[in-house]
């Protein structure tokens, strides 16, 4: 029927038409956007994810509101799926660990290399340098468009058992890690005994002594309060988590210009925060400084060893011989993964640590 058809194309072309004039932009926001973070409020990390929020309001004059939702409650849990729902478009955004993306982008395993970034001075020189914008690049490829690097932390070991001073004292300790194989391939080589875990269920596990230790760093053990659970922690940094804010791009590009920088400079904003609460009392006064002189923010704990020693944990550091050991016995990781990250990323990560 010709008539109708004529109808049906004078609609559309109707419609098109306001759509041109007209884009989502225009106050059509979503009345909520959804944001997954791992672990819970009261941990370093989900403070930063709050600020995250807050300032999203206040730059953009409440037009976009960000609801975190804590403990991957949008995922049941299931903490390594984030990015794929968020480039799905089922979560507008993220406030996540390159850990729990590292599944999905293998890249993000550079950071997950043992004893390879063990100082924040190298780790800034990843994330600022050649091999944080090739880590970009790799998450716009797969539709998430990242906006800040901040950070969960350098990760430390605890166990009821012993103090961690050499690759013998791994030997037969049952461990929980994160899901992300690399984790049990580097527990492996050390003679320990991994079990994979997502941090839901670890906490239950801490609890129920199903396992005999696990590893994370400051800014979750204290929050968590691991000295509960475990009498000895091994300051070891043998890696490092960082955290990524990130939108999915296919909502990400619905956003016109003003509203894309107010949330951009709210996620740099954020993740200084963030990053300074993770670092605090780590790297002498610099992050205590942060804090007080930028958000007027007082640390609670500002000497996180002392704090964890206070609580009668036994505190210890690895000599460089017992490092050097260590490096050794996690050859094999190299060799597994170097090709799973890729040769020329590595030798850039390397290269932006002047090595
Ligand atoms: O699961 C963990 O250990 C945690 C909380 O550190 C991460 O999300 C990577």
């Amino acid at each position: 029927n010709m008539w109708l058809k004529k109808g049906t194309i004078a609609v559309v072309s109707t419609w098109l038409a306001i759509m041109v004039a007209f884009p989502a932009s225009a106050g059509t926001f979503k009345r909520e956007y959804k944001m997954t973070v791992n672990v819970g409020p009261s941990f370093y990390w989900g403070m930063g994810a709050t600020k995250f929020s807050e300032l999203v309001k206040e730059k953009t004059q409440g037009r976009i509101n960000i609801k975190p939702y804590f403990g991957s409650s949008l995922l049941k849990g299931a903490q390594l799926k984030s990015p794929q729902m968020v480039a799905k478009g089922v979560i507008d955004c993220a406030f996540e660990s390159t850990i729990n993306s590292s599944p999905v982008i293998p890249e993000m395993n550079i950071f997950s290399l043992p004893f390879f970034i063990n100082n924040f001075e190298r780790l800034d020189q990843i994330e600022y340098g050649e091999t944080g914008k090739v880590l970009f690049g790799k998450m716009n490829k797969i539709g998430l468009t990242p906006l800040a690097w901040a950070e969960n932390g350098f990760r430390q070991v605890t166990n009821g058992k012993r103090a961690i001073t050499t690759p013998d004292d791994m030997k037969g300790l049952r461990l929980r890690v994160v899901g992300s194989p690399i984790f049990i391939d580097t527990f492996r080589a050390l003679g320990a005994d991994p079990v994979n875990m997502n941090w839901g269920d670890a906490q239950t596990a801490f609890q129920q002594g199903v396992v005999d230790g696990q590893e994370n760093p400051v800014g979750v053990l204290i929050p968590v309060q691991i000295w509960q659970y475990h009498n000895h922690v091994s300051f070891w940094n043998y890696l490092v988590d960082p955290v990524i804010v990130y939108w999915g791009t296919r909502e990400w590009n619905k956003f016109p210009a003003d509203i894309k920088q107010a949330i951009g400079e709210a996620a740099t904003q954020a993740a200084r925060f963030e990053k300074a609460l993770c670092r605090a009392g780590l790297d002498g006064d610099i992050s205590i400084n942060i804090l007080k002189n930028e958000f007027n923010y007082t640390m609670e704990v500002p000497d996180p060893i002392r704090f964890l020693q206070s609580k009668g944990m036994e505190v210890n550091f690895l000599t460089p011989e017992a490092e050097k050991a260590f490096r050794t016995a996690t050859e094999s990781v190299y060799k597994t993964w170097v090709p799973k990250i890729g040769q020329t990323l590595y030798e850039t990560a390397k290269k932006d640590m002047g090595e």
